[in-house]
């Protein structure tokens, strides 16, 4: 019982995982989100920030690819759901690797390494993991920001993507990450 996701948080994770919104979720998606958050700050695959982003990317697929019952390589939202239902996949699974992902993402943004990010490089993350449109991240960026100071410090940033996932409803810290309202 420990932490089953509700299913509208359930296709709100599948949604960030696919990345690329092809309707599955497969390394290529978290592949292409590595390079392209690389690419929004100029580091290339080579860099140690993107390999550690890689890597990171690379133990939430080998976490995730157990809902691949049929073994094609690729996890369907269908195979998703039933993951959580069956217990393969569990919230607190998912945001343990999450939250890895998500400091990783947090250090390739913070190019001056001052332990913040500004609203413009934090849209860069959201650009680079494939959500293209700017209100959404600039949305996001408000609701994150609590103290008001325009500066996303580390601890907003991991409170917001804790709460995104553990969201019960439309109140609760993070769980607006993503839909823009
Ligand atoms: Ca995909
Ligand atoms: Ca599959
Ligand atoms: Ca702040």
């Amino acid at each position: 019982m420990s932490g089953d996701l509700r299913m509208d948080n359930v296709d709100r994770a599948f949604a960030v995982f696919d990345v690329d919104g092809d309707g599955e979720i497969s390394w290529e998606d978290f592949s292409a989100a590595a390079r392209g958050v690389g690419r929004e700050f100029g580091l290339g695959v080579e860099s140690s920030e993107v390999r550690n982003l890689v890597a990171a990317y690379r133990e939430l697929w080998e976490y995730i690819v157990g809902a691949d019952l049929d073994a094609d390589g690729v996890v369907s939202r269908g195979e998703f759901r039933d993951a959580h239902e069956a217990g393969r996949l569990s919230t607190g699974g998912l945001l343990e690797k999450w939250l890895v992902v998500s400091g990783r993402n947090f250090e390739v943004a913070d190019r001056d390494g001052d332990g913040r990010l500004d609203g413009s490089e934090f849209a860069g993350i959201y650009r680079g993991n494939g959500v293209t449109d700017p209100q959404v991240a600039a949305i996001a960026f408000a609701g994150m920001d609590v103290d008001g100071d325009e500066r996303l410090d580390r601890e907003e940033f991991q409170t917001h993507v804790r709460g995104f996932f553990t969201a019960t409803d439309g109140s609760v810290k993070g769980s607006r990450m993503l839909s823009g309202g």
